[in-house]
């Protein structure tokens, strides 16, 4: 069988053919990607990437199984198969263990849900939780009573996106999650998950653990600083790390660049995170501030 594969298998045509009528067992067993990296005495049919047909001919075949597949270890067939079954890129680089639980779940039926995913990110005290405690609608008393952020908070699904009205909306009943208990109507909604990181630089290094392209940022920063002054050590204390003696504009470009860093991914074609700038203090705004960020920002994106 493998001579007749690897012998008789000459066009384009051939493979077609091949791909098209051979067994699902027989395919899985000799074919391969392009690029994929066969072990020694492995046997294999290496698919053309193009024309893309044979590709999509060979993910066809396999079905949901090509995600647990030898030839994953092969990054160039990723795209056809996200494409294929509208299955993360992320899900292909993990272990055969995971993409064989993620497979196992697939086949017994997927459903659609709508949930985003939103990171405050800034400079401790630049005003991030004070920020989405007026996006929650709080009065300015409780606001007043915002108490510096530990770690990471999470505010999840507290906000829905309505469509028409282009707006977000304050969740008040939120989810019991220990009965795990999601009706119809909650499946259909578009919610929105709020992550507030903790300025303190204590965090930062576990803080990437959570930055992901599948969300969007804010990166707050305070206006009434100018970005070359220091940061107040009473504020974050910077002592004897690595940010000791870091200027507001410091912390700004390392968000940014972090953003870049940890959300980017390697294949142009993925949508580059988005980021919100939001400038706090605006009462007391520096009066050269929109200028600085300006080129602060140039300089990096
Ligand atoms: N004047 C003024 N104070 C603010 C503003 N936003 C936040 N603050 C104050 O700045 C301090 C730090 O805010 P907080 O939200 O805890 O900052 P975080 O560390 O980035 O979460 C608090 O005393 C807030 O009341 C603002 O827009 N104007
Ligand atoms: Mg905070």
């Amino acid at each position: 069988m493998y001579a007749f594969v690897t012998e008789c298998l000459v066009e384009d045509s051939d493979l077609e053919f091949f791909l098209t009528t051979a067994s699902r067992d027989v395919i899985s067993e000799y074919c391969r990607s392009r690029w994929y990296e066969r072990s020694e005495g492995e046997r294999c049919l290496y698919v053309p990437g193009s024309p893309e047909k044979m590709n999509d001919l060979f993910i066809d075949k396999l079905q949901l199984d090509i995600i647990t597949h030898c030839t994953v270890s092969d990054d160039s067939i990723h795209g056809g198969i996200s494409k294929h079954f509208g299955v993360p890129s992320e899900v292909l680089k993990w272990d055969q263990e995971a993409r064989e639980r993620y497979v196992e779940y697939a086949k017994r039926g997927t459903q659609t849900v709508h949930h985003a995913r939103g990171m405050i990110v800034g400079c401790a005290g630049a005003g991030k939780t004070t920020l989405l405690k007026r996006l929650l609608g709080l009065s300015e008393k409780e606001i007043k009573e915002v108490k510096s952020t530990e770690g990471l908070e999470v505010h999840e699904e507290r906000f829905e996106l309505c469509d028409e009205a282009k707006s977000l909306k304050v969740r008040t009943r939120l989810l019991d999650h220990r009965s795990n208990e999601k009706n119809e109507t909650d499946i259909e909604k578009k919610t929105l998950t709020m992550f507030d990181f903790g300025g303190q630089c204590a965090y930062y290094a576990c803080h990437q653990i959570y930055l992901t392209r599948r969300a969007f940022y804010v990166v707050v920063v305070d206006a009434s600083k100018r970005l070359d002054q220091k940061v107040d050590e009473k504020v974050c204390d910077q002592d004897g790390s690595v940010f000791s003696g870091w200027t507001y504009g410091d912390y700004f470009v390392f968000w940014l660049k972090s953003i870049h860093t940890y959300c980017g991914s390697d294949n142009d074609k993925d949508p580059k995170p988005t980021v919100l700038i939001v400038a706090t203090h605006w009462d007391k705004r520096n009066r050269q501030f929109h200028v600085r960020i300006f080129y602060a920002k140039k300089n990096i994106i």
